[in-house]
């Protein structure tokens, strides 16, 4: 028998407040602290168990040991993830449900959505040449809800691009406030599901021709583990986590395009246009730059682990940044050195922007693939078939803020089309 042990844990009633401050920092810093990968903290009242590093992620994702019932914070849940969707569920339920986002994770898929990706940019990029100055977030955000919504299936009329653009940009920035903003997202989640559902009833209905390959026919079709159809209103969340995720690539683009510019020596390197370049610098920008800070779950049945009690029901959160950024994982973390991912060892647990262990059992995100592919048709846009100058502009961005994204959202002028 291994000898318990009172795992290290932080004073205090609630420490809320320090974690709104301190951001992607707050588990990092209290690692530090306890010199601990495991240490307990309180949260809005609840005692709360923090991970951090490959191994203990490795623990996190034993789907045995941890559920996602309960697990997401309300905010999040009302806002990013929306009721009912994939990330809440467990076991056998999670499994079908899963598989029915990796059914449109085909090769097929993957090309149509990459092929979009690229008429939507050479679009824009035709546009800019016509305009002084450009923001590239909120250029890159109205390419991929063109993108996400012509890959689905979803209509949308050029007068309406503006306007979902901003109502889907809204659910990721504004799920982990305590805010004004976090109330308008509520409303654009509830203006963005009534605006899918009345397409999940004109395929059910027949009223509208829609190709049987795009995700709005096959998950309005879907059979659930009970082998019945899921209803209007989950249909709806799982199309929009679909179209939501594949929309916050932007904050990706938008650090590949601050990385370009911040390591002129790494972007050299991309000139022969190698495949395998473009993958390593997008890979260290997933590592290396802020952007799902956290993800929890809730211990499933007690355990103990290396000594360590975790009593059932107890909230946990495996830290992604964290790891990602962890010095037992990675040989001088805060250098960003896309090289590095010539010898990566590929683990499941090490390299966790999106998630670590498996898809089709685990939580990891359906979207990874997707991701890779738009930042590296992106990186490669930005690097290679552009010309542009950066002006004067404030291109730092905040720890302290979830998410993470550069202040002037990368203001980019004279954008010209190279020949
Ligand atoms: C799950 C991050 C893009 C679809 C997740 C998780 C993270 C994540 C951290 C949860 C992992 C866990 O709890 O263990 C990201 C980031 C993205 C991104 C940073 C970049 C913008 C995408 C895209 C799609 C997508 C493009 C789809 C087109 C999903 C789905 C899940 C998920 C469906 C739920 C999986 C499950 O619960 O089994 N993502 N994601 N994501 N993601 Fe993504
Ligand atoms: C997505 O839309 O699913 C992908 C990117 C969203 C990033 C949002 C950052 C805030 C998340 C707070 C997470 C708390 C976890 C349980």
């Amino acid at each position: 028998m291994e000898k318990q042990q009172q795992m290290p844990y932080e004073k205090g009633l609630d420490h809320s407040l320090k974690l709104l401050r301190e951001g992607y920092s707050f588990i990092i810093n209290r690692k530090q602290a306890f010199d601990s990968n495991v240490f307990e903290t309180k949260l809005l009242g609840e005692k709360v168990i923090c991970l951090t590093g490959s191994e203990a992620a490795e623990l996190f994702y034993d789907t045995e040991k941890f559920k996602r019932e309960g697990a997401a914070p309300e905010p999040v849940k009302k806002v990013l993830f929306g009721d009912g969707g994939v990330q809440a569920l467990d076991g056998e339920a999670h499994r079908h449900r899963k598989a029915m986002f990796m059914d449109v994770m085909s090769q097929e898929q993957l090309a149509r959505v990459r092929d979009l990706t690229e008429k939507y940019w050479d679009a824009a990029a035709a546009a800019w040449e016509n305009r002084d100055e450009i923001v590239l977030y909120d250029e890159i955000n109205r390419i991929f809800t063109q993108t996400a919504c012509e890959w689905t299936g979803i209509p949308l009329g050029d007068d309406e691009v503006d306007t979902r653009a901003g109502q889907l940009q809204e659910l990721f920035e504004s799920s982990a406030e305590v805010s004004m903003s976090h109330l308008k997202a509520r409303r654009d989640r509830s203006e963005l599901e009534d605006w899918v559902k009345q397409y999940i009833r004109d395929v059910r209905n027949e009223t509208r021709d829609v190709p049987e390959h795009t995700p709005l026919y096959k998950f309005s079709h879907h059979l659930d583990h009970n082998n019945e159809k899921l209803d209007e209103q989950t249909v709806a969340v799982e199309l929009l986590n679909l179209i939501r995720p594949l929309v916050a690539i932007s904050v990706y683009v938008v650090f590949t395009a601050l990385a370009l510019h911040e390591y002129p020596n790494e972007k050299e390197k991309l000139h022969t246009r190698e495949e395998k370049r473009l993958e390593w610098f997008i890979q260290e920008v997933r590592r290396f730059y802020p952007f799902f800070p956290f993800t929890a779950a809730r211990v499933n049945k007690s355990f103990s682990w290396n000594g360590y009690e975790f009593e059932e029901e107890t909230l946990t959160l495996l830290d992604l940044y964290g790891t990602n950024h962890h010095p037992g994982d990675w040989n001088h973390p805060e250098t960003f050195a896309p090289d590095r991912f010539a010898d990566w060892d590929e683990s499941p647990f090490n390299f966790i922007p999106q998630g670590g262990g498996e898809f089709d059992l685990g939580h990891r995100c359906a979207g990874e693939w997707v991701t890779i592919d738009l930042m590296k048709v992106s990186l490669d846009y930005i690097a290679h078939k552009l010309n542009y100058t950066l002006p004067e502009q404030d291109l730092s961005y905040s720890l302290a803020e979830i998410p993470a994204l550069p202040a002037s959202g990368i203001r980019m002028k004279n954008v010209k089309r190279k020949d």
